[in-house]
């Protein structure tokens, strides 16, 4: 008896540790766990023992093979596969039209296209749960969305009802070259290319259209909008073509990037101007040749004139001049052009006060608009600049009355810490998605925009750049997959609450546990205001090396050159003054209200305060506080909420898989230390551009640091760095032309357990190690192979490595030994000591 018992719970704890180890993002929320607490036998009897599937296309045939996949995986049951309706319960999957037959009494709702119906229809005594789709797609959707309800938790009784997606385009876009490499990827290489052609094996293009479909994406642009011309050669559009295979049965339709002056650039013509008819037939003979090798090709997205890349401006010509000309193209095959708004002049002059990048998409889109074909869609990035922690909504998308828009939103984290850093973007999407724009004076909410319905327009929607790679959990960190997910959820309803999708997201992709699940959540909806208090509060923007890799602080870098993301700091003020009387005059391109409401500063939200308006430090926010202090103020808050970050994490230690547990600590945990580099590099940058102290004294006045200038060193040297507010001084100490160098410190710690943090630079290239020794005996040896993005001691490579609970005595000496490797110079900082237990970080509730 007490050797079953022990064999039971043997049995038990390996299933348990099965279930937590088994684990590495690559199911992505398609895991089909088991759904916990466990389906009871009542659930199990509920369940249908037979499929029909009525449609015979590709797209349904996967439906049905994913309803059998999935209900196998989470209630361990085989379905079969009948052909005609059986005597007994049973899945039957179909279209409206082909549900009509068989189910004469059964009414299925108006649906939209790609819509779905789920319901329970008993005849005869028999159950049949109907996945009725408007079409193809709608039946896979309708699918995936019982499986979904079912890996939560649901019965398919209570998921009866209707679905449609709010706008046709639904699409992602992955910024991937030829060569492998994707332009502003953090998740490894690309999945479609490889040294400059397709890849061999296409599996994981399969299971990314897989994943897109799981959620309502129907198109996806495999290739950089920095197009490269070649793609358009015969025998790369037949290569493209076998990933529009691996797409196809997923309802995902291909569409490519290109280059405008393809013509020239591969076609052998001497120009490339819209307005030539050689050019545009051209594009007629190359999209006919695309069509026959992809039948259900979507179109193309276009980026042209902008960021060095070729335009109809070069003629003299308009977008819409370009534009019209591909669509003319694509229109006879079904196909639209995505033509992008994000046109600007990256030499402005800095000089100019009324210069201003923000300007340009309206100046140059809006006196176009009525001229737009009918299969072009204006593909507007969500802000102004670009993709910045925070910025208005584009006035464009009121300015287009007569245009299909779509709103481009950035799901890879390029200025939102690239995927080293925690934050959930749907959270931030929603405001824009809500904002109302006021269009005519009424409401008009940017989601109404882009579906179509405020300027009753036939096509429109969202457009999610991905640019997931071959990293195993799709995009890095284990959290980053609820922005995709996020972003899908919000394509098909702009009217999701952020909170519904972390909710779901969690529970899909870790586990159904409560504690698991509000944990997660919390984390999640916190995490895009805890980013922006770090980095670029009050509208000031990300605040990043905007010259570099778009990465760590480097306020300065915004300043002083063409690229417009001005924010315009001096002695005495901050601010880009955006208004029409003494500003450039942007807010002007707003309807009226919108105008009145950020003219005014009394009305002007706080949190957009500084893109809109140049104000003194000491001027005063609704809270009391200044403009200044409030800077200070956040980035310590940030800080500490990002620490926070971790604690709540680690109330989750064995509650869900190991390996996601302990990679996502290791990110949370880098994550924190860099809050810290974004803080004080921000502030000292700020304290002394204004001269205004903290009013509480903290910059760099820390009593638990040392820097290495306090130590006492042996080969260390200090170089300058660039920008200087990313070290103490503006100094890193180095190691150079020596195999090892060292800094000491005699401590003066009254006796007790410490946290010791040491702050060094971990350059992409070069694996330097440390060890960290007390009282000459090694307690710590890490190397520096982070693969951070920059080759030079500064804010993107500036880290930490923390050693927790080490017990200090009065007279303790504290020596770091660095070991330099390739042209990594074994840099550091400082050294921090802080007595546990530290302070707790505040929880900031969202
Ligand atoms: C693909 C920003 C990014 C570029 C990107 C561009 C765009 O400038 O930094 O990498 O280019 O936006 O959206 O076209």
């Amino acid at each position: 008896m007490r050797a079953r018992r022990f064999r039971s719970l043997l049995t038990l704890s390996i299933v348990f540790c099965a279930m937590l180890h088994a684990e590495d993002g690559s199911q992505a929320w398609l895991r089909y766990a088991q759904p916990s607490p466990n389906p009871t036998a009542a659930v199990h009897r509920e369940i249908p023992a037979v499929i029909v599937n009525l449609d015979p296309s590709l797209v349904a045939a996967s439906a049905e093979t994913e309803i059998r996949r999935g209900v196998r995986s989470m209630l361990g049951r085989t379905l079969r596969v009948e052909t005609k309706i059986p005597s007994e319960d049973a899945w039957v999957l179909g279209t409206t039209d082909e549900l009509r037959e068989p189910f004469p009494n059964y009414h299925a709702p108006s649906l939209g296209p790609e819509g779905f119906a789920l319901t329970v229809l008993t005849e005869h005594g028999h159950h049949r749960w109907l996945i009725v789709g408007a079409d193809p797609r709608g039946i896979l959707y309708g699918s995936f969305h019982t499986l979904s309800g079912i890996a939560r938790g649901e019965s398919f009784a209570s998921m009866a009802g209707a679905d449609s997606p709010a706008a046709p385009i639904r699409w992602v876009n992955q910024w991937d070259n030829l060569d492998g490499t994707i332009e502003r990827g953090y998740a490894g290489p690309s999945i479609f290319f490889d040294n400059g052609s397709v890849r061999t094996h296409l599996t994981r293009a399969g299971e990314f259209a897989r994943l897109l479909a799981s959620v309502g994406i129907n198109g996806c642009t495999i290739n950089n909008v920095n197009a490269d011309p070649h793609l358009l050669q015969p025998e790369m559009i037949r290569a493209v073509a076998r990933v529009a295979d691996a797409f196809r049965p997923w309802g995902v339709r291909l569409s490519l990037s290109v280059a405008i002056n393809s013509p020239q650039a591969i076609g052998g013509l001497d120009t490339f101007d819209p307005g030539d008819a050689k050019v545009a037939a051209w594009w007629r003979d190359k999209v006919d040749e695309i069509y026959a090798a992809i039948p259900d090709f979507a179109g193309f997205v276009v980026k042209a004139d902008s960021e060095g890349e070729p335009g109809p401006s070069r003629y003299g010509r308009t977008p819409a001049d370009a534009a019209n000309m591909l669509a003319a193209a694509l229109r006879p095959h079904g196909g639209v052009v995505l033509y992008r708004a994000f046109v600007y002049n990256h030499h402005l002059d800095w000089s100019d006060p009324k210069a201003d990048r923000a300007r340009a998409s309206y100046d140059i889109f809006h006196p176009l608009d009525g001229q737009f074909a009918g299969n072009v869609i204006v593909q507007i990035k969500n802000g102004p600049i670009d993709f910045q922690v925070r910025e208005p909504v584009s006035p464009l998308f009121a300015g287009l009355p007569k245009t299909n828009e779509a709103v481009e939103l950035q799901v890879t984290q390029e200025y939102m810490g690239q995927q080293r850093h925690l934050v959930f973007l749907p959270t931030q999407w929603k405001t824009y998605l809500d904002f109302d724009v006021r269009a005519d004076n009424r409401s008009t909410p940017l989601k109404d925009i882009v579906d179509g319905k405020t300027f009753h327009r036939p096509l429109g929607g969202y457009v999610g750049v991905a640019n997931v790679g071959l990293d195993t959990n799709w995009l890095a960190h284990p959290l980053a997959m609820a922005n995709l997910y996020g972003f899908a959820r919000l394509a098909w309803n702009p009217n999701t609450s952020s909170e519904t999708i972390a909710r779901d997201w969690s529970r899909l992709s870790f586990s159904n546990n409560e504690k698991v699940v509000s944990t997660i959540t919390h984390m999640l909806l916190s995490s895009w205001p805890i980013y922006e208090d770090y980095t670029g509060p009050l509208g000031l923007q990300t605040l990043t090396n905007i010259t570099g890799p778009h990465y760590g602080p480097a306020p300065q870098s915004q300043e002083n050159n063409g690229w417009g993301q001005w924010i315009r700091a001096d002695r005495n003020g901050v601010g880009m003054d955006r208004t029409v009387e003494t500003g450039t005059g942007f807010i002007g391109q707003y309807p009226s209200q919108v105008v009145q409401m950020f003219t005014s500063l009394k009305t002007c939200p706080d949190n957009l305060l500084l893109f809109m308006h140049h104000v003194p430090y000491t001027y005063r926010l609704r809270t009391g506080k200044t403009i200044i202090q409030t800077i200070y103020d956040l980035h310590y808050q940030g800080a500490d909420d990002a620490a926070g970050l971790v604690q709540q994490w680690q109330t989750l230690h064995r509650l869900i898989d190991y390996d996601r547990y302990n990679q996502t600590l290791t990110l949370l945990e880098y994550q924190a230390g860099h809050a810290i580099v974004w803080r004080d590099a921000v502030n000292r940058w700020f304290a002394k551009i204004s001269g205004i102290p903290d009013d509480n004294g903290r910059i760099d006045h820390d009593p638990n640091r040392i820097t290495a200038s306090q130590m006492q060193r042996d080969g260390y040297t200090p170089v300058d760095v660039t920008p200087w507010e990313s070290a103490t001084d503006g100094k890193a100490w180095v190691c150079k032309d020596r195999a090892a160098c060292t800094a000491t410190a005699h401590l003066d710690r009254s006796a007790g357990a410490y946290d010791i943090a040491v702050q060094y630079f971990d350059f992409r290239q070069g694996a330097s190690t440390f060890q960290l020794l007390l009282n000459h005996k090694q307690i710590a040896r890490w190397t520096a192979n982070n693969m951070l993005p920059g080759q030079a001691p500064n804010g993107d490579t500036s880290t930490r490595y923390t050693l927790h609970g080490v017990p200090l005595r009065p007279g303790d000496v504290l020596t770091i030994e660095g070991h330099p490797d390739d042209t990594e110079p074994a840099p550091i900082d400082y050294i921090e000591i802080v007595p546990q237990p530290a302070a707790p970080a505040t929880k900031r509730h969202p």
